[in-house]
Order: C-alpha cells, then sequence, then structure tokens
C-alpha cells in the first residue's frame, strides 16, 4: 500500500508490542510517523522527550520510520504530515470498546483519514507498557517484552 500514516500511542515506555505494529506497519506503507501524543486519562513514568528517544532507538534500523511528538489532536498532526491512514494495534476485546470510540471521534475530525487495525501476535497479547512498569518496579525479568535499552531506562527510574 502506498502513501504515509501515523502510528500514534502514548508509548511509555515502546513495548516489543508496539514495535512489532510499527514493523508490521512499515511492511505495507511507504512512511510511517510513530507520534507520541498525550493520552489525558494516563500518566506517564517518562517524559515526553525520554520516550521520544527510546523509540528513536529501537527504531533507527526501520528505514521508513520517522519518529515525532505532538500536542494536541491526533488528526491535527496526521493532517499535517500529509497522512492517508493511521495503525492502531489490537489485543483483545477489551481493547476493542475504547478504540471504537475513539476511531468514531476521529472520523468525526476528519473523515478522509482511515484507520487500520493490526492484530497484536499472540506472544505479545497480553503485553502493555502498564505491565511491563509494574514487572520492572518489583525486579521482575522484562528482557523478552522491552528491548535492552528500554530495560535499561526502566531500570534507572525504578533506582534512583
Ligand atoms: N500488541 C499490539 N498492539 C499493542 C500492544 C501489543 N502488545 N501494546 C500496545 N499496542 C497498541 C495499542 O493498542 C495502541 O493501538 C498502540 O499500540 C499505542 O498504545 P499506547 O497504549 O502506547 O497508546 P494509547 O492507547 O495511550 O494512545 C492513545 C492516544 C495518545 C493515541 C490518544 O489518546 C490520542 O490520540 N491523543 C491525542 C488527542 C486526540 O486526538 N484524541 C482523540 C480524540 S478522542
Amino acid at each position: 500500500m502506498k502513501g504515509i500514516a501515523v502510528c500514534p500511542g502514548s508509548f511509555d515506555p515502546i513495548t516489543y508490542g508496539h514495535l512489532d505494529i510499527i514493523k508490521r506497519g512499515a511492511k505495507v506503507f511507504n512512511k510511517i510517523h510513530v507520534v507520541l501524543l498525550n493520552n489525558t486519562s494516563k500518566t506517564p513514568l517518562f517524559t515526553v522527550e525520554e520516550r521520544t528517544e527510546l523509540i528513536k532507538e529501537v527504531t533507527k534500523d526501520i528505514p521508513n520510520v520517522v519518529v515525532d511528538s505532538y500536542q494536541g489532536l491526533l488528526m491535527d498532526y496526521a493532517k499535517s504530515v500529509d497522512a492517508s491512514a493511521i495503525i492502531r494495534g489490537l489485543r483483545a476485546v477489551s481493547d476493542f470498546e475504547y478504540e471504537m470510540q475513539i476511531t468514531s471521534m476521529n472520523r468525526v475530525l476528519n473523515d478522509e483519514i482511515e484507520t487500520f487495525f493490526v492484530m497484536t501476535n499472540n506472544q505479545y497479547s497480553f503485553l502493555s507498557s502498564s505491565i511491563v512498569k509494574e514487572v520492572a518496579k518489583y525486579g521482575g525479568n522484562i528482557s523478552d517484552l522491552v528491548p535492552p535499552i528500554v530495560q535499561k531506562a526502566l531500570k534507572d527510574k525504578f533506582t534512583k
């Protein structure tokens, strides 16, 4: 598929589940903008700068990925980079209601940009940034859940 897609999220921090969605999107679209946005219902552990740096580091080998952050509406960002699509990941039925709500709202804001859902890889179906933070906080093994640089960042955060 040609064109530009936006892969939005709070990425607090980026996990192998996010990375899998980004890589699969990058095979389909010419260019993927991974953009860090504010989710008003979440209080982040990492700053915008820290999260952006981690995403840049773990996606540096994917040539058609651009990493960005934006204060504002996803659809305004998508329009500003001339995107034709939004990519979101789906893990379980529990994701569906939330995704349906924001997709419907986004369509009201701009009905020319389509949202595409990528089904999670089985091995990451349980994986979320929240679970990773909880396991890391209590010193559990997260090596199968996040890239090494993210492991280190979490360790640094929780041993400060
Ligand atoms: N497997 C597959 N997909 C996954 C996995 C996994 N293990 N983990 C996460 N994902 C997917 C999520 O389903 C999601 O699609 C994406 O990765 C990012 O996930 P998060 O949790 O980092 O990001 P969210 O859901 O907090 O992002 C919400 C936004 C920040 C995109 C949203 O709040 C937003 O658009 N904010 C800006 C304001 C706006 O425009 N709001 C919309 C109008 S209502």
